[in-house]
């Protein structure tokens, strides 16, 4: 099924110089990008982003990390695009990120794990309304 899905470039993955190498694994699987910006995401909308993490006991680094310098925020379309890229990517904790995964090549830390992607296709709608009008979405 073809499927958009969200994508969120956290600041390490800039920091580190990590986003063509990214970018060019999803485009040699034949992933599209369908919308992209470059954003300091704000407080208000990271909570949105993590509102299923309220509470625990990591949600204040998260927020704190994912607000803490430039991000990158971006649609992508393909088959199966939802599960394809979480493959791609790898496990949430770089330790049990397979090696060939995006956190298990990149990866040292479970909060600095470079990238988020959304995990279903009712995430995905949610997620991408935080940064995107439907009429910037090609
Ligand atoms: P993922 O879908 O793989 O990004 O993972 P989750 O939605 O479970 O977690 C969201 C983010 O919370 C992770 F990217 C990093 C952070 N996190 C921690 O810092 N510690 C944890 O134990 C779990 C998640």
């Amino acid at each position: 099924m073809l499927e958009r899905t969200f994508i969120l470039f956290k600041p390490d993955s800039i920091a580190r110089g990590l986003v063509g190498e990214i970018l060019s694994r999803f485009e040699k699987k034949s992933l599209k990008i369908v919308a992209m910006k470059l954003v300091r995401m704000d407080k208000n909308q990271a909570g949105k982003l993590y509102s299923i993490h309220l509470g625990k006991k990591f949600y204040d680094e998260l927020i704190t990390y994912v607000t803490s310098g430039t991000v990158i925020v971006m649609v992508i379309e393909g088959i199966n695009a939802i599960r394809l890229i979480r493959k791609i990517i790898g496990a949430t904790d770089p330790l049990e990120a397979e090696m060939g995964s995006i956190r298990g090549d990149y990866g040292s830390d479970i909060t600095y794990n470079l990238i988020h992607a959304s995990d279903s296709l009712e995430t995905a709608e949610r997620e991408i309304k935080i940064f995107f009008n439907t009429d910037n979405v090609a």
